[in-house]
């Protein structure tokens, strides 16, 4: 079988390259026919790369989340399993993995009408649940997350195709301007960053916990927010951002007393699954990054 083409070479130790992005942003049909999000919605998302819904989810639906995310992560701290991570400088939680898989109430939001909806408009085919995670960026120890783009990573070390998957961070505390909001810059999605360096082996035993590879030079960054600045989507307990997974993006630490905690989940299109890294590298875990749970999600269904 021949090897599947790589579209986006990247940390194949050259220079850092700009290459443009060979797919379309929205691939649904427009105008849009029935669905959560506007055509407004989706000219928005795809000309910036992201979008913010605030009151996206109920107080009681996300209050039921908040406090599933925080006894895991009561249960989980100290924990050896490779689902957590560990902050770097502290034994606080980072994040804990694959929770569509471990809690049902998360996996019922992988299936929830309006976010499944919308996330079928942009993609425009049935998805399955690539990746999630709860970044519960503690108070006073929540370290940052440097900038990238998802894609970069889910295409090199995850053998992720196309830009074809959207990322859903779902706000279960308050998201504000001092602890550590998420930043993307509007209008990265539609470049690619190819990246310096080589991939090193196992690399996600360390990039979970900070990012040295797979990030873009300063000189890159710059030109980047030059063209289209930064945002940061603050908003309280239930606001979402739906995110392209090539938009770049990351975060500031939190010294606040006020944790950041965070649901992301992302949904990648099926035809879209992913094939051998194109790092070369063995596939990371299937926590990380899922290759045997591939199942198209339905709307409140068990699919
Ligand atoms: O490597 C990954 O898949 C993870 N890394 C970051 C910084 N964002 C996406 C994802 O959680
Ligand atoms: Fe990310």
């Amino acid at each position: 079988m021949t090897e599947p083409l790589d579209l986006y070479p990247s940390r194949i130790g050259g220079e850092t390259r700009i290459l443009p992005r060979k797919e379309p942003v929205v691939h649904g049909p427009r105008p849009t026919g029935d669905g959560p999000l506007s055509d407004d919605d989706l000219e928005h998302f795809e000309r910036r790369g992201f979008l913010a819904l605030e009151g996206f989810l109920d107080a009681e639906e996300t209050a039921a989340l908040r406090e599933e995310a925080t006894a895991l992560r009561e249960r989980r701290a100290g924990s050896e399993a490779p689902e957590v991570i560990i902050e770097p400088g502290s034994g606080e939680v980072r994040s804990v993995f694959a929770i569509h898989r471990s809690r049902a109430t998360f996996a019922a939001l992988a299936r929830h009408p309006g976010l499944l909806g919308a996330v079928t408009q942009i993609l425009g085919e049935p998805v399955y649940v690539h990746q999630s995670r709860i970044n519960y960026k503690p108070a006073f120890r929540g370290r940052e997350f440097y900038w990238h783009s998802d894609f970069e990573t889910w295409h090199v070390e995850d053998g992720m195709p196309r830009m074809r998957a959207v990322s859903a961070s779902l706000n279960l505390l308050d998201n504000h301007v001092h602890n550590g909001p998420l930043m993307l810059v509007p209008g990265s999605h539609r470049n690619f960053v190819s990246c310096p360096g080589v991939t090193p082996e196992r690399h996600y035993e360390q990039s979970l916990r900070r990012q040295e590879y797979g990030v873009p030079d300063p000189e890159i960054l710059e030109g980047l927010v030059q063209r289209g600045g930064i945002e940061a989507p603050i908003g309280p307990p239930g606001s979402i951002v739906l995110f392209d997974c090539n938009v770049m993006h990351g975060s500031n630490g939190n010294i606040t007393p006020w944790p950041r905690s965070n649901a992301f989940l992302v949904f990648n299109a099926l035809d879209n699954a992913l094939v051998a890294p194109f790092s070369g590298q063995p596939p990371r875990p299937e926590h990380i990054a899922s290759r045997e749970h591939v199942e198209p999600l339905e709307i409140g269904g068990r699919g």
